[in-house]
Formats: structure tokens, C-alpha cells, sequence
């Protein structure tokens, strides 16, 4: 098996795993990714099979899975917390603090990770790291002036690059850019450097998930580990 393919076998383990939370009736917030996808299709297998529940898509990527499988999807109308979100990761801390937004999809993402009730994370054992920051951390920043935005988020100390770059950057579902930041020694304090930026005009969101994930299914060689609170 390539590399590639195991990866990919525990991804869909975890999603497979996730779905053991999934109740009739729920409303369930639906990642984005690799991770997410193998999720999704599960979902669809089980709607086949006579599930009904209803999705909160994180991206229009999700969104046109979902619907695909017959599985309706709400939005702008949705009256109740989300019951359960799923979503993959692209670090995962000992405290079940995130780095997301690899994909693109940060923005939709946080909005379902902060309206559900149970917000559990799905990942390959590549994605746990010691410290956040040893990737890369993606923020959504408004196009208008957007390099002074830049400017001032490479202040915090962190090199920033345009996604896609500057001739053909690459567009979020909801329109605006995407900065990505690296910092060389990763974050000490992710707390500290999420507020400082948000706090940047301009700055939409950003993929430091801090306080909200209640636990995560992470798929390695050795087994599934599960961490925080993943029982219903
Ligand atoms: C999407 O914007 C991201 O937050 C994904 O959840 C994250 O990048 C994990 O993606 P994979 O499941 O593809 O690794």
C-alpha cells in the first residue's frame, strides 16, 4: 500500500467511526476535506439505508455532496444549535486545540464548530502535533487593501503569503483571500496570537480552532485513539 493509500485508509476510518455518533432526526454539521469526504460518504449510505437527518455544509464543496446523497441541507434559516459537527484537522495539540483551513473552508468551518452542541474531530495520526504552528495557519482576510492586511498580520512575526498568489489568488466560498501565515518556531501561546489576529482589520477569520473541539477520532497505525469526550 503507498503512503498515500494508508493515509487515506485511516481517514476513513475515523470517519467511519465518527459516524456511530450519528442519531435520526440530528442536525449535522458536515466538514470539509479529505477527511470530511469519506464522512459524507458514509452519511449517504446510511441515508440510502433510510436515515434521515439534515446537514449544515461547512463548504458548497460539502454542500453539493450533500445534496447528492438526499441529504437536505439547511442554512441561513437554521432556528437550533447544530447537534453534532464532524470536520477534519490539519493539527491537533494534547488540548485539543486546532490549526484548520488547509482547504480553504476556515470561515464556514468555525461558524458550525461554534454553533454545535458536540463538535468532534476525524483525522490520520499525521495530523497530531506537540505544538500548534508547525504547519501553516490560514486566515480569511477581506479583499479590499488586503497587502496592507498582509502587512500588518507579518508584523505579529509570522511570514505571510497570499494563497494562489497575486496573480491568481485563490477565492474562498464566501469571495475573500486567503493569507496564509508561518511562524518559524511555531505558536508558544495560540491563544495570545489568535486574539492579536483577529484583532488585524481586515482579518475575516482564521484557522486557530481554540476551546471548541470536544474530541477527536484519530486513526493511526496502532489503532483508533480517541481524545476528549467522543461517546453521544
Ligand atoms: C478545510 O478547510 C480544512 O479545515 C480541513 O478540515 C483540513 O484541511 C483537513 O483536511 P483533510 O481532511 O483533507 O486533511
Amino acid at each position: 500500500m503507498t503512503r498515500f493509500a494508508e493515509r487515506d485508509a485511516l481517514k476513513r476510518a475515523a470517519a467511519r467511526h465518527a459516524l456511530g455518533l450519528v442519531a435520526p432526526g440530528m442536525v449535522v454539521g458536515v466538514g470539509t476535506g479529505t477527511t470530511a469526504r469519506h464522512f459524507i460518504a458514509g452519511l449517504a449510505e446510511l441515508a440510502a439505508g433510510g436515515l434521515r437527518v439534515s446537514a449544515v455544509a461547512t463548504s458548497l464543496a460539502s454542500e453539493v455532496a450533500l445534496s447528492a446523497a438526499g441529504i437536505p441541507v439547511v442554512a441561513g434559516e437554521l432556528a437550533h444549535p447544530i447537534d453534532l459537527a464532524v470536520d477534519g484537522a490539519d493539527e491537533i495539540d494534547p488540548a485539543l486545540r486546532l490549526v484548520k483551513g488547509h482547504g480553504g473552508a476556515l470561515f464556514r468551518e468555525k461558524m458550525v464548530a461554534t454553533a454545535a452542541e458536540r463538535f468532534v474531530v476525524i483525522a490520520d495520526g499525521s495530523k497530531l502535533v506537540e505544538r500548534l504552528g508547525a504547519t501553516f495557519v490560514p486566515v480569511e482576510v477581506a479583499p479590499f487593501l488586503w497587502r496592507h492586511t498582509a502587512r500588518r498580520l507579518a508584523a505579529l512575526g509570522a511570514t505571510c503569503e497570499l494563497r494562489g498568489g497575486a496573480g491568481r489568488p485563490y477565492r474562498t466560498d464566501n469571495g475573500n483571500l486567503i493569507v496564509d501565515l508561518a511562524f518559524p518556531a511555531g505558536l508558544e501561546d495560540p491563544e495570545r496570537t489568535a486574539a492579536e489576529i483577529k484583532a488585524v482589520t481586515g482579518v475575516l477569520e482564521h484557522g486557530l480552532f481554540l476551546g471548541l473541539a470536544t474530541g477527536a477520532i484519530v486513526a493511526t497505525r496502532e489503532g483508533l485513539r480517541l481524545l476528549g469526550s467522543v461517546a453521544g
